[in-house]
């Protein structure tokens, strides 16, 4: 089941999409985005460079600095009057990323997250049960609007009050839900005290995403809550939600490329990877008419995969984001994504999929220590058990990522449980 006809065509109708859209857009930005104009004229790039989307490595990145100091409006390439829409996101520098949306731009947004939905088995006949914050945030209207596009009922719950939640997915009948990964693991956790048994809801498959999660992850919700999942990206300053999401294949998620040219490069030195080598994701925005960015570096890690899918779409796929680049850990030198750490926790039964990242630094050592939830019938078991426990996660996270670590086995329902993306990293080092 598809959305609408561009998620099939061939790769030259894309190419000759993408190139069409790139122009008009490249055009439109050049006259009213200033700031990016002075940056193609420091290179000087003009508008006629660009021929075909082949040409848009000649054009400058966009990066968070860009939004910092062009905040709160400045990068807004439309008339305040045209914005219908503001929403924002906590950037690490302190200021708000502030995104802005034309009527226009709104429309686009439900029919990327239509596609999402659609791809999922979701149709008009479905009740979606949104849980993803609403307000600025662009979890919760995000979802909302595409939702409303496919025509679903749409119960906009946001986050908060889980038992409220589960009452509602009993009363109303929703057969799927939209919230972060972390958050359907708490759903699944308060089923579970509650006594209730998951079987007796309508949920059928939950659009989970805003923060990185594992194949491992997946498999322990999915079980839990007797539901399938599709992993769902996007960031606020490209559209929010919306940007790739997974199909019947759960094998990586198409990219909306019709709208959101993805590219790798380089994180270090920008230059462009070739297609299958991970490295740093970069999306320029080719219909959006109030916040246009152009190679806007996420710092989010991936790869791109032109293998056809099974599923039909001719969608470029990207794999999961294993984390973004400024969340990456550096521990003694080598790099670590929280997700691997998380993929070799949930290879434990006798733990539960809470955990927290310690990172510390002793004289000019740094230090790694992973508390981890035991599994609520294993906390009873001996001593000798437990220890034999915390040593083999040591072990095997030695051995996978090749970094010592000091495991701590905490009591079941002890670390923090998250409504929204989850806190996981307390990095001292920073403090
Ligand atoms: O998190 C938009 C969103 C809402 C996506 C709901 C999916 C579902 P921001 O708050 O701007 O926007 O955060 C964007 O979150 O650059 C990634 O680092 C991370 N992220 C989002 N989705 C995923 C995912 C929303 N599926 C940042 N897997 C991005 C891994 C993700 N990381």
């Amino acid at each position: 089941m598809y959305w609408d006809k561009n998620e099939t065509i061939s790769r030259d109708e894309m190419h000759q999409i993408q190139s069409q859209r790139l122009i008009k857009t490249v055009d439109h930005v050049y006259r009213n985005m200033i700031p990016y104009r002075k940056k193609m004229d420091a290179m000087g790039v003009l508008p006629g460079d660009i021929k075909s989307i082949d040409d848009l490595c000649k054009l400058p990145f966009t990066d968070k600095e860009d939004l910092a100091q062009n905040y709160p409006y400045g990068l807004f390439a439309v008339p305040m009057d045209d914005v219908v829409r503001i929403h924002a996101s906590s950037g690490t520098t302190g200021r708000q990323k502030v995104v802005g949306y034309t009527r226009e731009d709104l429309e686009v947004w439900g029919n990327v997250m239509a596609r999402t939905f659609t791809a999922g088995g979701v149709t008009k006949s479905d009740i979606g049960h949104i849980s993803y914050g609403y307000g600025l945030f662009t979890g919760g209207l995000g979802a909302h609007g595409g939702s409303e596009t496919v025509g679903c009922t749409t119960v906009p719950v946001s986050v908060g009050n889980t038992k409220r939640q589960i009452q509602i997915l009993q009363d109303f009948g929703c057969t799927f839900i939209c919230c972060t990964p972390s958050y359907a693991l708490y759903i699944a956790e308060t089923l579970e005290a509650e006594g209730i048994d998951p079987s007796t809801l309508s949920l059928r498959t939950g659009f989970l995403g805003a923060e990185p999660w594992t194949e491992n992850m997946r498999r322990e919700i999915e079980k839990r809550l007797g539901i399938t999942t599709r992993d769902i990206y996007g960031l606020s300053e490209i559209i929010g939600p919306g940007v790739s999401f997974e199909c019947s294949e759960q094998s990586g998620l198409h990219v909306n490329e019709d709208h959101f040219v993805p590219e790798i490069v380089n994180p270090d030195t920008g230059e462009p990877l070739p297609v299958g080598t991970a490295g740093e994701l970069v999306f320029t925005c080719i219909t959006k008419k109030a916040f246009p960015l152009i190679r806007y570096r996420t710092h989010d890690v991936c790869r791109l995969s032109a293998e056809p899918c099974s599923c039909g779409r001719t969608l470029i796929k990207m794999s999961k984001p294993a984390g973004r680049t400024d969340d990456m850990l550096i521990i003694r030198g080598v790099n670590v994504f929280p997700s691997q750490i998380e993929s070799v926790l949930l290879e434990f039964d006798q733990t539960a999929p809470y955990y927290m990242l310690i990172v510390d630094r002793q004289g000019v050592l740094d230090t790694l220590e992973i508390q981890v939830e035991l599994a609520s019938e294993k906390f009873s078991d001996s001593v000798k058990d437990l220890e034999a426990l915390s040593r083999d996660i040591r072990r095997n996270i030695e051995s996978t990522l090749g970094i010592a670590a000091k495991v701590t086995l905490v009591e079941p329902h002890t670390l923090p449980r998250s409504e929204g993306k989850a806190k996981r990293i307390l990095d001292k080092r920073s403090i």
